[in-house]
């Protein structure tokens, strides 16, 4: 009989090693937690119609944003089940303008979240799929310890989405190779069903909202074109795939190679204005690809590269495979 798969924290316990030893039991301990908040989501989701969970709250968050009730739900879900851990210092949430301090935590080893606990929320209504996306970061036994989590992505421990599709799936990675497991609904476990994740070199697909053509940098618009057009050589063009929730669009890219971008809206030249926040989504998903042997770049510079300086400093993004993202770059520096 085959071996029954490694469950994540079967796994979580194997890549201990490859964490610096004073992080990896919180770096266990909160992955493992996320797992579970995120069974709970999957059901939350599957039930949302029947319980009345659909819809808006009223009112925008801190990035100008609709609020929905099953973000606000969310939230204080994982809010409340990161508390109960003790092994997290702040959380550095979507829904909230400042981090949200754990000093029950305490320690130095304590570790800092950012994550957006229900992302793609405009899918929630039409039942499309949705994640939650996270990183963790060391507090360096700081308190406050929120201010710990601006820095370049370099910095982060560990990072992961869960994406809530016909399966849910959890990636993850703690800087040693990019792996994926699968819901098993009827234990709440999830099981390692994508190993060391490697994205193809080249792909055959891009994922960006091209209705904001008009306000792309002259490079965006001249690679997306080249994208179009026809090439046999070379495997253009390109199709078109983008289903308006970052996780569901990156997960598709890093199984099937390709490029998922949201790049700045250039309108005035002198204030390019990026819509993806960097600390709990482009930040994460650049260590994520990067791990899985592919790239991630704002189109001028390595996304792990950029500092962050505000909790909801928003970043373009050109994720994928790594000959894709190098063609990209090189159009913007024409
Ligand atoms: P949403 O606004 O629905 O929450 O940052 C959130 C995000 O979705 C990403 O998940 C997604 O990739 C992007 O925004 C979609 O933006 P557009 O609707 O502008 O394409």
């Amino acid at each position: 009989m085959a071996d029954s798969p490694m469950t994540l924290s079967e796994h979580l316990a194997r890549q201990r090693s490859s964490i610096p030893a004073a992080h990896a039991p919180g770096v266990a301990t909160l992955v493992g937690r996320i797992g579970r908040v995120a069974a709970v989501i999957a059901q939350e989701l599957a039930r949302a119609a029947l319980r009345d969970r659909l819809g808006y709250v009223g009112g925008t968050n801190v990035t100008g944003d609709q609020v929905k009730k099953l973000d606000v739900w969310g939230h204080q879900t994982l809010t409340s089940a990161l508390r109960e851990t003790r092994a997290c210092a702040a959380l550095v949430p979507e829904e909230a303008p400042e981090p949200i301090e754990m000093p029950e935590a305490g320690g130095a080893h304590a570790l800092v979240v950012c994550a957006d606990p229900v992302d793609g929320s405009s899918n929630l209504d039409v039942n499309g799929t949705v994640g939650t996306i996270f990183a963790l970061r060391p507090s360096n036994g700081k308190t406050p310890a929120g201010p710990q989590a601006l820095g370049s992505g370099q910095e982060q421990l560990a990072a992961g989405y869960v994406m809530y599709g016909p399966a849910t799936t959890l990636v993850y990675t703690v800087g040693q190779g990019t792996h994926g497991f699968t819901l098993d609904p009827d234990t709440g476990d999830f099981l390692l069903t994508h190993p060391d994740i490697r994205i193809p070199r080249k792909g055959k697909t891009y994922g960006i909202n091209e209705g904001n053509v008009h306000a792309w940098h002259p490079g965006q618009r001249a690679f997306v074109e080249y994208l179009k057009a026809p090439d046999k050589a070379s495997g253009r063009p390109y199709s078109l795939r983008y289903s308006g929730a970052m996780v569901a669009d990156v997960h598709r890219t890093l199984l099937d190679g390709g490029l998922f971008m949201y790049p700045a809206d250039w309108t005035d030249p002198a204030k390019p204005k990026a819509k993806l926040r960097l600390l709990y989504e482009v930040a994460p998903m650049g260590m994520i690809v990067e791990q899985a042997g592919g790239r991630a770049s704002t189109g001028q510079v390595r996304v792990l590269d950029v500092v962050a300086t505000d909790y909801h400093q928003r970043a373009a993004v050109i994720l994928g495979s790594p000959e894709d993202v190098a063609a990209a770059d090189e159009f913007y520096r024409r």
